[in-house]
């Protein structure tokens, strides 16, 4: 690459005045990394949120009988800690994001093919995140239906859930345009020499990802409309008594859902990806087969919503047929964990804080795809359908996946972002508590899971008590982690800069320009002459 070190005269684009100045300079900026970073602020605000309802069930479920909250307030409870861990935090995260700060950056662009579009996005998100949470507050209470607003409860219940759904319906669109600009970006702004088969393999799981918001949403979108336009005109396409087919819903709702557990994981594959290279100082183990799987879990992902209605009414050749495509998308996955493991193999590996939580990732990840098998077994899921089984499962999936590699990808890519390094010590401090919490906190689940205790319920029975101690418990010891980490990080924003533009050895191109880059990233569109990973 060529050498860009000098670069400090042009002022980078966290101090960068356009016509606007201030707030408004950042509520009207088109440049994609301001518009990352204001997803990073609204999301964080989101997520931290979500924590506090998370840390509130929790505590009613410490032991039996009412501790804080009666049956109603825990149904809405956890239907809006759902909606917005899911849909505001685990759905946009990585992607928005920090495709949204280095996509553009890693192809040797200037920035999105849609700048105002990408702009148009956010306040999208902005809105529907907006309406879900009001939706709290005004009409007749809090939804209640969980995040999946099945019918033909979600029909029947006179809370709130048309101003939830209208917010989810908006979010949709936010998450299809973003897709559609991070589609077109690739498509259209490599710059010269970056082919296709050199992009680095987060782009590439943003491209799989694309393509999976861009054709799975709408169904969604659709869905909420019908849900919506039966609530209001009494059309009967979900509700029996109508002559409608509750199942319906069940089959729509989760074409969009489970593809939508791949616009989470997909880009968090792909972070992992760039840490395990960066880290190991070596070039990553199976390029191509890298961007196979990634292009396979988009595609099979497709067809496997069923395994989530083996309970629901289906033929038993359906239920198999799921059953085993489920299993199919498993050997991408495998693929996945298998090549990191090789990359690192005889590397020379750097043991910083982005890599353990790369390793935390892999880990915690292991976990949910395994239990996900369990699920994705048609004898073992009906034992286990709907108990806590379910909520271990996915906690360790959409948390330990897309959350873990989410903070990986803060601490990796915090220096060029901010230009500042953090306290590497404190950092892993935080990370080791957060990790003990998080176990402490859902592996308990798994066995109250098989031992009958079902979910969506703020009571249960006397024998369920010890395990759901350990849980309440690890909750606080997750928080305590989380706050480590994230106070030091919003520390390190004074914090000094030293050996700030490449810490890690990084290979990509975001790590040969000044940190923080500047307005149009590149003094000069970078001419790209070897493979994603140029490490000898
Ligand atoms: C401090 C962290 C968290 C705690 C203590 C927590 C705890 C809980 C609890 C107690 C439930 C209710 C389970 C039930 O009664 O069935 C729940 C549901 C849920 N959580 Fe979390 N959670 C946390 C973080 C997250 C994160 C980060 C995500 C997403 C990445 C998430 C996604 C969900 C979803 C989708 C549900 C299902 C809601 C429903 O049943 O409709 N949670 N969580
Ligand atoms: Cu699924």
């Amino acid at each position: 690459m060529t050498e860009q070190k000098e670069h400090k005269h042009e002022p980078n684009f966290l101090e960068y005045q356009g016509k606007h100045r201030g707030l408004m300079g950042w509520l009207t900026s088109t440049d994609h990394k301001r518009i990352g970073l204001m997803y990073f602020y609204a999301m964080m605000t989101f997520f931290l949120s979500g924590v506090i309802m998370g840390l509130l069930m929790k505590f009613e479920l410490i032991s039996p009988g009412q501790q804080i909250m009666g049956a109603q307030t825990y149904n809405g409870l956890f239907t809006v800690h759902g909606l917005t861990m899911i849909f505001l935090f685990v759905i946009p995260g990585v992607a928005a994001v920090f495709g949204n700060l280095f996509l553009p950056i890693m192809i040797g662009a200037k920035d999105v093919s849609f700048p105002r579009l990408n702009l148009f996005s956010w306040y999208l998100y902005i809105l529907g995140a907006i309406i879900v949470i009001t939706s709290q507050f005004m009409g007749s209470g809090p939804p209640d239906t969980g995040w999946t607003f099945y019918a033909p409860y979600s029909l029947k219940t006179n809370t709130n859930v048309v101003a939830a759904v209208t917010g989810a319906f908006i979010l949709g669109f936010s998450s299809i345009l973003t897709g559609l600009n991070f589609l077109v970006t690739m498509h259209r702004l490599r710059a010269p020499g970056m082919g296709w088969m050199r992009m680095p393999i987060f782009c590439w799981t943003l491209y799989g990802t694309g393509w999976i918001q861009l054709l799975a949403t709408p169904v969604v979108g659709i869905t909420f409309l019908m849900v919506i336009a039966e609530r209001t005109l009494g059309i009967g396409f979900f509700d029996p008594a109508l002559g409608g087919d509750p199942i319906l819903y069940q089959h729509l709702f989760w074409i969009y859902s489970h593809p939508a557990v791949y616009i989470m994981i997909l880009p968090a594959m792909g972070v992992i990806t760039e840490i395990m290279v960066t880290f190991s100082r070596k070039t990553v183990f199976g390029y191509s087969a890298m961007v196979v799987s990634s292009m396979a879990i988009a595609f099979v992902g497709y067809f496997v919503w069923g395994h989530h209605m083996f309970t629901s009414g289906m033929s038993s050749t359906a239920r198999w047929v799921f059953s085993f495509i489920t299993f199919l998308v498993a050997i991408p996955s495998a693929i996945k964990v298998f090549n990191w493991t090789a990359t690192l193999y005889k590397g020379s590996i750097n043991l910083q804080t982005p890599f353990f939580w790369a390793l935390g990732f892999i880990f915690v990840f292991m976990i949910g795809g395994f239990s996900g098998l369990v699920l994705g077994s048609l004898a073992t899921d009906i034992h286990v359908h709907d108990t806590a089984f379910v909520v271990a499962h996915f906690h360790y999936i959409v948390f330990g996946g897309t959350g873990f590699a989410f903070f990986a990808a803060l601490h990796y890519w915090y220096p060029k972002i901010y230009g500042k390094v953090y306290n590497g010590k404190i950092a892993n401090i935080g990370l080791v508590i957060f990790f003990i919490g998080f176990n402490l906190l859902y592996f308990p689940m798994f066995y109250l899971g098989m031992v009958g205790m079902p979910r969506r319920y703020y009571d249960y029975l006397p024998q369920f008590t010890t395990p759901n101690i350990i849980s309440t418990v690890g909750s606080w010891i997750m928080v305590t982690g989380l706050l480590i980490v994230i106070i030091n990080l919003l520390k390190a924003r004074k914090g000094s800069g030293k050996e700030i533009e490449d810490p890690w050895d990084g290979k990509t191109l975001e790590w040969t320009i000044a940190s923080p880059p500047i307005l149009e990233n590149f003094e000069e569109i970078p001419v790209v002459d070897h493979e994603a990973y140029d490490y000898k």
